[in-house]
């Protein structure tokens, strides 16, 4: 049985929080990768961090198949992710994140990324990737340590973003908060 988790949005001390590595990939990390899928699917996003789910461990799920667009789901699950090799170049790409909604900007990070991890079986792979998949594999390492992509940003964007969603969550406070007027 699947649960639906409740994602953290920004500003929260949760999302910044250092991850620590799984002893090994059991039933429950499994369990909780699956749940992961489940939530970001029906999000929907492309990638999720444990750290977006408030769990301090290192997972990560991502799934770039446009389901909505009648593509087969091909869901990545790894965990202990490390990058191992990072190219030279680096190339801007328009990120968004479920952590962070409504908001898009662009962050420059290298174009290449070579990442050695756990899959779901408990076994050590390597992924080579470049495109979407080196961005989104970057983006949610970053989360295992506590940063978001809007700390790619200039200091100004980000702060008017993080306000803005500073004041969203008042505003729900406010709304959901039982008050006659
Ligand atoms: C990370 O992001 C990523 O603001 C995954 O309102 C993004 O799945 C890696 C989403 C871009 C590489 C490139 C964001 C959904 C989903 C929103 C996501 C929103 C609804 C973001
Ligand atoms: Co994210």
């Amino acid at each position: 049985i699947l649960a639906k988790l409740t994602i953290l949005t920004a500003p929260d001390p949760r999302l910044k929080v250092h991850a620590e590595p799984v002893a090994a990939v059991d039933n429950d990390i499994r369990k909780l990768m699956d749940d992961m899928l489940e939530t970001m699917y029906a999000a929907p996003g492309i990638g999720l961090a444990a750290t977006q789910v408030g769990v301090a461990k290192r997972v990560i799920v991502i799934d770039l198949a446009d389901i909505k667009k009648g593509e087969k789901p091909n869901p990545l699950k790894l965990a202990n992710p490390e990058i191992v090799e990072l190219s030279d170049d680096e190339l801007p790409y328009e990120e968004g994140c479920l952590s962070v909604p409504g908001f898009y900007e662009e962050v420059l990070r290298p174009s290449k990324v070579t990442v050695k991890a756990l899959d779901e079986n408990n076994k050590q792979i390597t992924i080579k990737a470049d495109g979407l998949l080196a961005t989104c594999l970057q983006h949610e390492i970053d989360h295992l340590n506590g940063m978001l992509f809007v700390d790619h940003i200039n200091r100004m964007k980000r702060d008017v973003i993080l306000r803005k969603l500073k004041k969203d969550k008042r505003i729900k406070r406010e709304r959901d908060h039982d008050h006659v007027m």
